[in-house]
């Protein structure tokens, strides 16, 4: 880490390099106090620019020193250092200045930016508040409203905004360095500006922050630092500087401390993590500059928005001309949609679905860099679909598919030039939901391999490398969950119950809503052919539902009723009467939330862990977020393994052992034991 300053004339330029992207660690605090007293002392200096080299203004603090105690010089007095100065500071921003690199230029007397620079406050999405006057100079600065939404949403704004807001004060064209200094040299013989620790708030009218408070419940839900950041800027609104400075310190310092700020950092640090698999240091990937989507359903057609909207050109091929149209007609309807819900405007959609052509021609992909197939979960068809593109597309042309449950080196038999085959398993729908998981064969190149990690990101995605089981990492954790679910209603607990226990829990929905929604029939399919290859899958409630054809919201009903035109999920007496006839002679027990969840979650974690011994998952923190980005859960809790080293792996295999031992569970793998005995899951990833 350096800091260092050259004087350009009467303008001395201090700058600061910290890879990778600028974080405020000690040792730049440290520096940048020292700087500057340094120019303070300095009389040939007029005027002072903050620049940062690399890629980024400075990012925010050093999130890998959270865990350890705070360490002086604290943030807040570099920046009371910095807004002390005798001569201007001008922040110049390129990148992004978020959290405590916002906060520091917020201690400057004026800010610039280039025209693709952001600003924000972060620190919500990390579980806690901004610690350094964020929640107290902002409101001084743009007023308490647009403080409110920049520190509650934690969403950076683009510098043009910035400038409307009056965050910054200029936009700058052209070379920033050059822009800053000479944006410097205009203000260094105005008097300073008043600072903004010393300026008023604006008043704001009456009930703005009950209404305010409304509305950041509302979205926070069960996340707790939007309510206590909101709260801080109200008490900077309503207090003086110091007395705010010191609420805001306090609860920054609680927060910092809490099991949601621990779980949400460790799934930033995991979502940095999973698009790196080691075995791809220094593996350059192929150009991607086209892709075509075989199949044009609901899969086929989210992937094509997907690949669109990162802005490659896409030829959606399907067997004939009719199955072509429908196929557009699928993708059309993504975009129409996006712009009913106001995602995006008609322009982009009828732009966007420009470069989405149709085919039904194979020959079409001759010069095709990308091609991902999503046509019907079948061996047969899918190889059929392989063998074609082998004959028509370029040998170096990536294929893939989107297989849920079939096994890519089976698919892949055939192939030629396998070593361009790969597994990419995108969830429904393909064009919204961040994860996916990448899935090697045997004779995946390495570089094909990279291809696929560039590709996701490219998409905006969350990339999980996936060995191959049945239904890899996601899908073979959920089988788990449903069969676990049906247990429970085996033994005296409810639809109800169980899905009122895992949405208090945190989940979205609970196992049995969540089947009504996608439809029981797929599970169904996906059983029977568990059942072709000698497993014994369970799951005696759903069977008779499917016998039935309860299939859930797309027919009359499903673990629930429906009345017409109603999603709302109706207990059924129908469900119940099978469920009695199931259960008839198990031992029945009481259930309440907290059992209901430990033997939904523990047995998710005890099945994570075999993957994880499996080498099916790199990381435990890889499971983590195909379960929070593939499943959703909760954000906040940080995954189900963070979840379970949260809470003591040594509990989670003692409630294992007693559910098992009413046979409500399968017992802890040997893995889990000896995660439980090591504390964590690092000792089994290595
Ligand atoms: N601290 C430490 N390391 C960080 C970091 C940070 N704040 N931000 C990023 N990194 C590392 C990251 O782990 C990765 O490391 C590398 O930088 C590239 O990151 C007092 C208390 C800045 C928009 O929340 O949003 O300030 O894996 O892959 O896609 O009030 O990083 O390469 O070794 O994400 O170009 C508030 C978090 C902190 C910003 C760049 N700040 N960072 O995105 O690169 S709290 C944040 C980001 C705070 C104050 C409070 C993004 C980025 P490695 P990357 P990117």
């Amino acid at each position: 880490m350096t800091v260092t300053i050259a004087r350009e004339n009467a303008i001395a330029v201090v700058t600061v390099d910290n890879p990778p992207v600028n974080a405020l660690s000690q040792a730049l605090r440290q520096a940048l106090v020292e700087a500057v007293a340094e120019l303070d002392a300095d009389a040939t200096v007029k005027a002072v620019v903050l620049i940062c080299a690399g890629r980024t203004f400075i990012a925010g603090a050093d999130v890998s020193e959270f865990g350890k105690p705070p360490q002086p010089p604290h943030l807040p007095d570099v920046v009371a250092r910095i807004e002390a100065a005798k001569k201007p500071w001008v922040a110049a921003i390129h990148g992004s200045a978020l959290g405590g690199g916002l906060e520091v230029a917020l201690g400057c007397a004026y800010r610039v930016a280039i025209a693709s620079a952001s600003l924000g406050l972060p620190e919500v999405k990390l579980g806690i508040i901004p610690g350094a006057g964020g929640t107290v100079r902002l409101p001084r600065l743009i007023g308490p409203a647009a403080a409110v939404d920049l520190v509650t949403g934690g969403s950076p704004v683009g510098a043009r905004k910035a400038e409307g807001l009056g965050l910054i004060d200029a936009v700058l064209d052209g070379d920033l360095r050059a822009g800053a200094i000479a944006f410097a040299g205009d203000v260094a013989e105005k008097p300073l500006p008043q600072p903004i620790s010393s300026r008023e708030v604006p008043p704001v009218e009456a009930g703005f922050w009950e209404s305010a408070e409304k509305a950041v419940a509302a979205k926070a839900r069960r996340e707790i630092a939007p309510l206590r950041a909101l709260a801080s800027v109200r008490k900077a609104s309503e207090t003086d500087f110091d007395d705010a400075m010191a609420f805001e310190r306090e609860t920054f310092l609680d927060l910092r401390g809490s099991k949601q700020a621990a779980a949400l950092r460790h799934v930033f640090f995991a979502e940095r993590a999973a698009p790196r698999p080691p075995e791809l240091a220094g593996v350059t990937p192929r150009d991607t500059r086209s892709a075509a989507v075989i199949g044009g359903g609901t899969m086929g057609a989210g992937i094509a928005a997907a690949l669109r909207d990162a802005g490659l050109p896409v030829v959606l091929i399907e067997r004939d001309a009719a199955a072509v149209e429908r196929g557009l007609a699928n993708v059309r309807a993504i975009y129409e949609g996006s712009v009913k819900r106001g995602r995006m405007t008609q322009a982009v959609a009828d732009e966007r679905m420009a470069s989405v052509t149709g085919g039904d021609d194979y020959g079409l992909l001759a010069d095709t860099d990308l091609v991902i197939e999503a046509v019907f979960e079948d061996l047969a068809v899918k190889r059929a679909v392989f063998e074609k593109l082998s004959s028509v597309c370029r040998p170096d042309a990536v294929l893939a598919t989107n297989t849920s449950y079939l096994d890519p080196n089976a698919i892949s038999e055939g192939v030629s030039h396998p070593e361009r085959f790969l597994g990419l398993h995108f969830f429904s729908p393909a064009h919204i939901m961040k994860l996916l998981e990448i899935v090697p064969t045997e004779t995946t190149a390495l570089d094909v391999l990279a291809t696929g990690f560039a590709l996701v990101r490219l998409l905006g995605k969350i990339p999980v490398r996936a060995g191959i089981c049945d239904g890899f990492i996601g899908n073979r954790i959920l089988k788990v969950t449903r069969a676990q679910a049906e247990r429970l209603l085996l033994s005296g607990a409810t639809p109800s119950a169980v899905d009122a226990a895992m949405r208090a829990f945190g989940l979205p929905m609970g196992p049995f809503e969540a089947q009504d929604l996608g439809g029981l029939d797929i599970a169904a399919f996906q059983r029977k052919a568990a059942r072709a290859r000698g497993e014994t899958p369970f799951a005696p409630v759903a069977e008779r539902l499917c016998a039935i054809e309860r299939f859930g919201q797309k027919s009359s009903g499903g673990w629930y009723d429906y009345q017409p035109g109603d999603r709302a999920p109706q207990p059924s007496e129908a469900v119940a009467a099978i469920i009695a006839e199931e259960a008839a002679g198990q031992p029945q027990r009481v259930w309440n939330e907290a059992d209901i969840a430990d033997a939904i979650l523990l047995p998710m974690v005890n099945e994570a862990t075999r993957i994880l011994e499996e080498r099916v998952a790199l990381r435990a923190a890889d499971i983590d977020l195909v379960k929070i980005h593939g499943y959703g859960f909760p954000r906040w809790r940080g995954g189900p393994m963070h979840y379970a080293e949260a809470r003591g792996l040594s509990e989670v295999v003692a409630v294992l052992d007693r559910l098992a031992s009413d046979g409500l569970a399968d017992p802890p793998c040997a893995g889990l034991r000896r995660a439980a005995e090591a504390g964590s899951f690092s000792a089994l990833a290595k």
